[in-house]
């Protein structure tokens, strides 16, 4: 079995029963001149992803493994949309500069050109920051007899960690990579992946991407 230099330990998973799942790499967060930036983040923190996950990604493809990709967003008449997060967002569904933002369909809520999911890859439509509430996820990986998930994708404290933590209590073993994920907040990045790895891999674990792309490569 394919096992990866991670912390805690090493982490040895069945490809077959592994799936890729890359977090809402949407251009509204990533995009110079975006929502994200509007908000005085700086993209580049998210950007420095995009070439790693792309050796990834194709690796991923090439060795024939699934690859599920997911993004957060709307409806656009808002109704799946919880008032309590409008509150706390009352930029979502506002005219930006790619689109209404955060709203399904837009441009900016789309996926970036560089990561454009290939035919038949899933894309999960996800109202929340996890990627299993109030989506077909759990149905998705359980159909397909996954049991490991790779969590890949921004942002690492929040729509990251908040999937690992959903999919950790259904009992699929998640590997973070390092340098796949990423964080407006530089301080938020290094504890995030540490909290993942700590007491024994609460979470899971966290490795970077050359090491799993050589493990599915042997
Ligand atoms: N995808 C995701 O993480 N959504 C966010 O709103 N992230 C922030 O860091 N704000």
């Amino acid at each position: 079995m394919p096992t990866v230099d991670a912390q805690p330990g090493p982490f040895t998973f069945q490809a077959h029963e592994t799936a890729l799942v890359v977090i809402d790499m949407q251009r509204d967060f990533l995009l110079p001149g975006g929502f994200g930036e509007s908000l005085g983040n700086d993209v580049a923190e998210l950007r420095r992803t995009i070439a790693p996950l792309t050796a990834l990604i194709n690796a991923w493809r090439a060795a024939g493994l699934p690859i599920i990709h997911t993004r957060e967003g709307h409806l656009p008449d808002l109704s799946d949309c919880p008032p309590a997060k409008l509150k706390r967002g009352p930029m979502i569904g506002q005219e930006g500069t790619f689109g209404r933002i955060l709203i399904r369909g837009q441009y900016g809520h789309d996926i970036i050109d560089e990561l454009k999911p290939a035919e038949g890859e899933p894309v999960v439509d996800k109202p929340g920051k996890g990627a299993f509430y109030a989506t077909d996820l759990d149905k998705i990986l359980d159909n397909d007899g996954i049991k490991s998930l790779v969590v890949t994708g921004v942002t690492t404290e929040v729509c990251v960690h908040t999937t690992v933590r959903e999919a950790n209590d259904r009992g699929y073993e998640c590997l973070v990579l390092a340098d796949c994920v990423g964080s407006y907040f530089p301080e938020f990045q290094q504890v995030g992946l540490k909290m993942i790895a700590a007491q024994g891999g609460i979470f899971g674990w966290v490795a970077e991407s050359p090491a799993l792309i050589a493990a599915i490569q042997e």
